[in-house]
């Protein structure tokens, strides 16, 4: 594929309801997103960095200016073989920051499908039709509050739900939605909210049938996440320790986790997380994917990628209106009467791109071309 040129483009979506983790708040998503105009084929990526440097050091403006100031140059007029060509490219061209470098290559990976006549998710290999899905609960005002939260989403059908705690909400949140759905698939996110001190106190979690932990303690702090998981039976699962495959080899060579979020872009897009799909496997560990309130194009790819074998537990891939009153593709996602979202059929993403929605949500748009001489 020969890159052409390139759109950097950013729209504003409001969130239906603000989403609040234990290390910041989001009420609406300015979001980046590339479109990659190659030789075979047009492909877009949506980019997940959020405003503020909370969930990890990115933000909208780090991405933008990673993007035009080094990533597009380093794939513009330039012929790849393939989409792992030019994730290694990316690679080598910026240290650190995969959340931009994964709009670029996500981008990529859908020119490749569009252009095999295959939708993404057989061109990643995966092999399921259907994806068992969950529901990710922002921190609540109120116990009371949270509780009508999971009650309205399990109405709806959803049937894993997976609630944020904090210091402070934690025990008594998770025994009270305990004990309101006693059979409800449930499990936990910190969001790096802990210190190594409180490992007796996660340990009280530990009795409730919880699916997992979620990212108790911080990012860089493998030890106490591996201290952790070798005193509960719940598996401990990690998120944004995950940056490559490299740190999940570390992690599993400590034993840091018994589970992992892969979410493609927190980890440089899907090359990396297929390799770090294929270590867990061999490693006996499951995965799963996660998100990071993507519009329909970010969830079109999380879904491909959650085809894949190894991924056995429900994803963070909610119906498109479990976020949006619009989403910016068709159809948009929806849930099916078995708790499962259908992984798109057609080629390509397998959904269209609503581009009069998108022109009316869009704030900035630059097109990049290669430099003629
Ligand atoms: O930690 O998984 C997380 C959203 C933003 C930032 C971090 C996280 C999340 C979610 C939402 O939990 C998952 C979703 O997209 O539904
Ligand atoms: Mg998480």
């Amino acid at each position: 594929m020969l890159v052409e040129r390139v759109i950097l483009e950013t729209i504003r979506m409001r969130l239906k309801q603000a989403f609040r983790i234990s290390s910041g708040v989001q009420d609406e998503r300015r979001i980046v997103l590339v479109r990659l105009v190659t030789s075979v084929g047009e492909g877009v990526g949506e980019c997940v960095a959020g405003e503020d440097p909370n969930y990890s050091y990115e933000t909208v403006e780090t991405a933008e200016m990673m993007l035009e100031r080094h990533l597009i140059p380093a794939v513009l007029g330039y012929d790849f073989p393939g989409p792992r060509e030019l994730a290694y490219a990316l690679g080598r061209t910026v240290r650190g920051h995969p959340m931009a470098r994964a709009a670029l290559e996500m981008a990529a990976w859908h020119v490749e499908a569009q252009h095999r006549g295959l939708p993404l998710a057989a061109v990643l290999g995966g092999t399921k039709e259907r994806i068992d899905v969950g529901v990710s609960i922002g921190l609540q005002a109120s116990i009371e509050e949270l509780l009508r939260a999971i009650r309205g989403y399990v109405d709806d059908g959803y049937r894993r739900v997976k609630l944020k705690i904090a210091p402070g909400h934690d025990v008594e949140l998770v025994r009270h939605a305990r004990e309101a759905f006693p059979d409800l698939a449930l499990q936990v996110d910190a969001n790096a909210a802990y210190s190594p001190a409180d490992i007796d106190h996660l340990r009280r979690l530990d009795p409730f049938g919880l699916l997992m932990i979620e990212q108790p303690f911080a990012e860089d702090d493998l030890v106490s996440h591996a201290k952790l998981q070798s005193q509960i039976e719940t598996p401990v699962c990690l998120d944004e320790s995950i940056g490559s495959a490299a740190d999940c080899e570390t992690a599993l060579a400590l034993r840091a986790a018994g589970v992992i979020n892969i979410k493609p872009g927190r980890v440089g897009g899907l090359t990396e997380s297929m390799r770090i799909h294929d270590l867990c496997a061999t490693a006996g560990v499951p995965v799963w994917c996660g998100g990071m309130l993507e519009t329909g194009i970010g969830r079109a790819h999380n879904a491909a990628l959650a085809s894949l074998p190894n991924f056995r537990f429900p994803a963070d891939l909610s119906a498109s209106d479990r976020y949006w009153d619009r989403d910016v593709v068709n159809p948009p996602f929806t849930l099916e009467a078995d708790g499962t979202v259908l992984v798109p059929r057609r080629p390509g993403l397998g959904v269209d791109i609503d581009e009069p929605f998108l022109d009316s949500v869009r704030e900035e748009y630059r097109l990049i071309e290669a430099a003629t001489g």
